[in-house]
């Protein structure tokens, strides 16, 4: 009986490393623990059998219980530091974060350099007193031409070669050539005094050269008020020059025609690019024509209901594009449009 127990228990004792050893969470070990030393544990259960022997073999069995016990003890409590390590070191892996890690910028575009130019363009006007106004690409003939003193077979339209909108009657609708029908938009939409600039596409069909595009760009501008005269429209042409530029530039007016102002003028400014010896952006000739302006021709008043005795104004209409190309150093207008990333990442805004 004593040997039988004694021998049991030292059995449990030898079998418990490799049982606890082949826990591999902490639950299994806890269910080791409880099945050898627990209150209905193999060792418990063993030592309730003790009060039935006799003396000396109960010292033998007690000896063996608490020898195996201890032994259980302590493979239990080392598996259970080393689960604990492993739990932790899972922990640790799990939650790491990588603070030498470098997140790389966010590629972010930029505006296209006609919408900086068209931005930087109302800046100036608004700086000035301006308002801004826009009106619609596609536009009807009274807009484009008729109201604006140029009707149906005048020689003029010839200046415009114009793409018509198969929509309507022949020839009714058509891409706006130009930003002047915003003119007749705002003075039909609102009163004098008009301080107002209009920016916009417009549409030609024109041939793509170094200064040429058949889609491009204008902003036009309008003033209407009593008492206005050629040298108001000169005044304001130079402070814009000088805001827009900066530093000195040449600008000269040249006499010129258009049917809605009179008298007309062409705005040109020295070539940039070539300082006025002569390069291909400015055809050899040194100059860039920016525009067209003039003082409103009365025609254009009273096809809007002022009366040319109260009111008088001037009227300009610049190409955005070349404003660009004059005040940034590009050589070709077609460069504005290929989408060549290369060439437009020169211009980050
Ligand atoms: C006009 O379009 C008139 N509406 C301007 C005007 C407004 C005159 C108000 C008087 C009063 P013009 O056709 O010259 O004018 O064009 C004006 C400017 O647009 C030109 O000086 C030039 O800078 C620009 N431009 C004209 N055609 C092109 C083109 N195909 N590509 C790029 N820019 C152009």
């Amino acid at each position: 009986m004593t040997d039988d127990i004694t021998g049991r228990v030292r059995a449990i004792g030898a079998e418990a490393p490799a049982r606890v050893a082949a826990a591999s969470t902490l639950d299994e070990l806890r269910a080791v623990e409880a099945e050898l030393l627990g209150k209905k544990g193999a060792l418990t259960e063993l030592k309730k059998g003790l009060g039935a022997l006799d003396p000396d073999a109960r010292r033998t069995a007690g000896q063996a219980v608490n020898e195996a016990r201890t032994a259980v003890e302590a493979a239990v409590a080392g598996r259970r530091r080393d689960l604990e390590a492993e739990a932790r070191a899972a922990t640790v892996a799990a939650e790491r974060l990588d603070l030498t890690e470098v997140v790389g910028e966010r590629e972010r575009g930029s505006l296209h350099l006609v919408t900086q130019t068209w931005d930087r363009l109302v800046d100036v006007f608004v700086g000035m007193g301006f308002t801004v106004a826009e009106g619609p690409e596609v536009e009807t003939d009274w807009y484009n031409f008729e109201a604006l003193n140029i009707p149906a077979a005048h020689p003029a339209r010839g200046m415009w070669d114009t793409l018509y909108v198969d929509l309507g009657a022949p020839e009714t609708v058509l891409l706006r050539t130009h930003t002047s029908p915003v003119q007749i938009r705002v003075m039909t939409d609102g009163e004098p005094p008009i301080y107002a600039v209009m920016p916009g596409r417009v549409f030609r069909r024109d041939t793509a050269d170094a200064s040429h595009m058949p889609v491009f760009h204008q902003i036009e501008g309008l003033v209407v008020d009593r008492g206005i005269s050629f040298a108001d429209l000169a005044g304001t042409l130079e402070s814009f020059t000088s805001a827009y530029f900066g530093g000195a530039i040449h600008s000269r007016l040249r006499p010129s025609y258009f049917p809605f102002t009179e008298p007309s003028a062409e705005y040109d400014i020295n070539c940039l690019n070539c300082e006025g010896r002569g390069c291909r952006t400015c055809a050899q000739t040194g100059w860039l024509e920016l525009g067209g302006c003039g003082m409103v021709h009365p025609n254009v008043l009273r096809n809007v209901g002022l009366d040319p005795e109260e009111w008088t104004g001037f009227a300009f209409g610049f190409g955005l594009d070349r404003l660009a190309l004059m005040r940034h150093g590009v050589d070709d207008i077609r460069e504005m449009y290929t989408g060549d990333v290369r060439f437009l990442e020169q211009f980050p805004a």
